[in-house]
């Protein structure tokens, strides 16, 4: 079935009670990062290595969110939007990652839960968008089991001060990116280029969710539902020959499987030991974790952006003990004549439905999903018709999944306002709004308007 911008793509496709919402992170937008008590986190020593980052660009400032909040909210308010997705700076409250409490910083989550809620908007709240405590990396950071303990034991600490709020939870956001792309490629905190290491970060990560999920469960009330969020990307072939298929379904173990199968179906990937045993020998799955990882879920949070078409290369390091985990000899492709967003990223909407009806036909039992990201990145246009244009396409792509039977909740866009691209720095914009990091000045785009027409719930008519 081929559903169309024009047919699925309204709001009338959505059924009563799906949840609007943008979404934001918190080293992105809040900047203050020497304020009120905040610790050091290693996207702030990470962005002071030379080279790391664009330009040298770091969060210090970045939209200055954490004094311009209501500001912000009231642009969520002019917007429409039911949700607001927002996370919390884990140095913000405990500037060491574990011990001593900083109250201002849990305070400035209270004030802004609250004043969501005030304004009939729902909180869905990110425990970790990667900016762990600097202390807890300096002690091994995810590479070490103890640091998941210490995220469960900072998840109770922030529901005890915004659980009132009845928000939605989200333990982490892609552990992908703070495992692989932080531990293996080095691309983003704390840089480093590991094999064991960025798996046993990537395990610890889901010990993490697993412990703080329980954790929240026990104290927090039914009206908390929790999730976690994963970056989705399908690996595709990007050649005809069975090589080109074994990479992507390498590809997709490293970004995909490795993540939602002891999540969602409590099992370890098959293929795992065969792809990483020369790199590890795993010995960081301990018995009783699985249980732990895999109990049930109220929401499963999918960030769709782009599909992978994969191709097999060389390996970086020929010798396998010394390879980084994301050298698995494979390279990715664009396809010829593919449409790309102002970033250059492919744009293909089809994915985001693959996505969803794939997880719903290998996870029997899935819970429920929102897609809690999904958006595109350019210069910074005002007039952005690129950004109307993938969000229409991707609108579409969601109402067909639902059309397909996936049971699919919500749909957030990524970003409420341009913000800190992380080793992109500022240059690449994907707001609804513009900030000029000159003047903090904020200045809805096209998509702003367009985004709030879509949502508007249809007028009814007044006259009977
Ligand atoms: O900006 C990021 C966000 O922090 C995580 N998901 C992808 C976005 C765009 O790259």
């Amino acid at each position: 079935m081929t559903v169309t911008r024009e047919d699925t793509g309204r709001r009338a496709a959505f059924p009563p009670g799906f949840v609007w919402g943008v979404a934001t992170a918190a080293y992105q937008i809040e900047g203050a990062a020497a304020e009120d008590g905040r610790g050091p986190s290693v996207w702030d020593t990470f962005s002071r290595v030379p080279g790391a980052t664009a330009r040298g660009e770091s969060g210090d400032v970045a939209c200055d969110h954490y004094h311009r909040w209501p500001q912000d909210l009231d642009l969520l308010t002019g917007l429409g939007v039911g949700a607001y997705r927002f996370s919390v700076a884990w140095p913000r409250v405990l500037p060491e990652g574990r011990g001593r409490v900083n109250r201002r910083g849990l305070d400035f989550y209270r004030r802004l839960a609250d004043a969501l809620r005030e304004r009939g908007i729902s909180p869905f709240v990110t425990l970790y968008h990667w900016d762990l405590p600097q202390a807890l990396e300096d002690a091994g950071g995810w590479r070490d089991r103890d640091t998941a303990l210490y995220f469960a034991d900072y998840a109770a600490l922030v529901q005890e001060a915004i659980g009132h709020t009845e928000p939605h939870w989200i333990t982490l956001n892609e552990p992908y990116c703070s495992s692989i792309v932080g531990y293996a490629e080095g691309r983003h905190a704390p840089g480093a280029r590991e094999g064991h290491g960025a798996l046993a970060a990537a395990h610890h990560l889901l010990l993490g969710h697993g412990l703080a999920a329980a954790r929240l469960r026990e104290r927090g009330s039914a009206r908390e539902p929790i999730g976690i969020t994963l970056n989705m990307s399908p690996a595709v072939p990007g050649g005809d020959g069975p090589a080109d298929v074994a990479a992507a379904r390498r590809l997709d173990l490293l970004v995909n499987r490795q993540f939602t199968e002891p999540l969602l179906a409590g099992r370890y990937p098959e293929d795992l030991a065969e792809v990483f045993g020369p790199i590890s020998d795993l010995s960081f799955h301990r018995d009783g974790d699985l249980e732990v990882i895999s109990a049930p879920l109220d929401f499963l949070g999918v960030n769709y952006y782009y599909r992978l078409h994969a191709v097999a290369a060389p390996y970086a390091e020929p010798d396998p003990a010394r390879r980084a985990a994301c050298d698995i000899g494979v390279r990715t492709v664009d396809p010829d004549g593919a449409r790309t967003s102002g970033l250059g990223w492919v744009v293909e909407p089809q994915g985001l439905r693959d996505t969803l009806t794939g997880l719903a036909a290998r996870y029997p039992g899935l819970p429920p999903v929102h897609v809690t990201e999904n958006g595109y990145g350019d210069r910074g246009e005002l007039d952005d018709q690129g950004r109307i244009a993938y969000l229409g396409d991707h609108l579409a792509a969601a109402a067909g999944a639902l059309a397909d039977g996936v049971d699919v909740r919500g749909y957030f866009c990524w970003s409420l306002m341009d913000n800190f691209e992380w080793a992109r720095g500022y240059d690449a914009r994907f707001g609804l709004v513009h900030v000029d990091y000159a003047t903090q000045e904020r200045t809805p785009k096209a998509s702003y308007r367009w985004f709030r027409e879509y949502i508007r719930e249809p007028r009814r008519n007044a006259v009977s």
